[in-house]
């Protein structure tokens, strides 16, 4: 098991678009596992491989209260099953500490594959339909800050890039007081 790295907006790599899965094998199963381990100490109800710089269509979701219902998404599709759209308060782990409602269908029909490569086709609403839709956007290299004023964005933009420099300049610190000590023996 393992905790992956998430990309940070604006980094360029989360614009990329995700490849489709030929084969569900060993190693996109340990990714799943990892990514879900990563979701819930994060914690987060929806990863997806663009955000740990892995850019093949797999997203883990778990919008139970408990936390104990992983689901695992490969090569996912969804459809609109109307046109009525409901805004919801959306965050997301690659815009940190930022959130902002975004408008999203209500009901889709959703298709993918599990991890066993059995294939899923289910009706999805309420926030399972909202975390689907925030999911395959990251696989197709779309944030939700997409969705808000060039205005708003540039402000978040800005702000993430100022932690961003502030978190090296952390690292960096932490590196050189670590190597005083060591040469004081
Ligand atoms: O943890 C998350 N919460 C969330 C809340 C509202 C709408 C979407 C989400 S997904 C987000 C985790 C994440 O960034 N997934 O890509
Ligand atoms: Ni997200």
């Amino acid at each position: 098991m393992a905790l992956l790295p998430i990309l940070e907006f604006p980094d360029p790599r989360l614009r990329k678009v995700a490849a489709d899965i030929a084969h569900i094998n060993d190693d996109i199963r340990q990714l799943a596992k990892d990514m879900l381990e990563t979701m819930y100490h994060a914690p987060g109800i929806g990863l997806a491989a663009s955000q740990v710089n892995v850019h093949q269509r797999l997203v883990v979701i778990d919008v139970s209260d408990d936390g104990d219902e992983p689901r695992v998404l490969i090569n996912p599709s969804w459809e609109p099953l109307t046109e009525d759209k409901q805004s919801y308060q959306e965050g997301c782990l690659s815009v940190p500490e930022f959130y902002d409602d975004v408008a999203r269908y209500s009901r889709i029909q959703l298709s993918a594959f599990d991890e066993q490569g059995e294939p899923i086709s289910e009706v999805a609403e309420g926030l399972f339909a909202v975390c689907i839709q925030h999911e395959l956007d990251h696989l197709n290299g779309k944030l939700f800050v997409d969705y808000l004023s060039n205005l708003k964005r540039d402000r978040i933009r800005k702000k993430l890039e100022k932690k961003h420099r502030d978190d090296i300049k952390d690292t960096l610190y932490e590196a050189k007081a670590k190597v005083n000590l060591e040469s004081q023996g």
